[in-house]
């Protein structure tokens, strides 16, 4: 896992941000680089604004310059570049461990194209190995905790909660046979509320290993 591996895998996707864009910005350390380059950018008057899947990075998107609108007053984003905690060839992610998945995925899938950014580590042959988290409404937590154990996974409750008020179980499933088949039956779950599996909204993948950035498109 390399900084400059992470800050190379920014500044591939920094490519793509045109002026006049509406820009989501992703939660995470590869995006805080992304983040960085794009307030000098932003500095140098490229004319864009931003909406964020966390208050940390609209705060650190603030603190560079860049102009951060409100989500809840917008429809549809014209880039959002984001992280992931696994990313394989089907573009498959699962994204998460920074707590941020549901608003991510509510940005990438208002979003008409969305691009992961990431250093090498993040690289696997299919996703499953890394925790899958999920949110779930406090009220239902240990009901939630019981469906996922039923559905094979160890589970751990996160401490803290997100920007949402809501808390996290990370659930460790193992190798994940039907990607697709275990999103389903999480969203068929009363109160858990989102997940980190990505499987329709990565459009794009900029990812950087030993100072070499390999692009995986859809
Ligand atoms: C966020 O960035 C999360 O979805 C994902 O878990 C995390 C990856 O963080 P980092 O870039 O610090 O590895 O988008």
């Amino acid at each position: 896992m390399s900084d400059d591996d992470k800050r190379l895998a920014a500044e591939a996707a920094l490519g793509e941000v045109q002026d006049g864009m509406l820009v989501g910005l992703g939660t995470g350390s590869t995006v805080a680089f992304l983040i960085r380059a794009l307030g000098e950018r932003v500095r140098g008057g490229l004319g864009i604004e931003a909406v964020a899947t966390s208050i940390a990075s609209a705060r650190a998107a603030e603190a560079v310059g860049i102009r951060v609108r409100d989500f809840a007053e917008v429809a549809r984003v014209d880039l959002t570049i984001d992280g992931a905690d696994e990313i394989d060839a089907w573009l498959h992610a699962i994204k998460g461990a920074g707590g941020a998945m549901l608003r991510e995925k509510v940005i990438a899938a208002a979003s008409t194209r969305m691009v992961v950014i990431a250093d090498g580590s993040k690289r696997v042959a299919a996703i499953g190995a890394a925790k899958l988290p999920v949110e779930v409404l406090p009220f239902a937590r240990a009901f939630v905790t019981a469906r996922l154990e039923a559905l094979g996974a160890a589970v751990v409750l996160r401490d803290g909660v997100t920007d949402n008020g809501n808390v996290i179980l990370d659930a460790r499933f193992g190798a994940i046979s039907d990607p697709a088949k275990l999103a389903a039956a999480i969203d068929a779950v009363p109160g858990a509320l989102g997940h980190g599996l990505f499987l329709r909204e990565v459009d794009a993948a900029y990812v950087a290993s030993a100072g070499t950035v390999e692009l995986i498109e859809r």
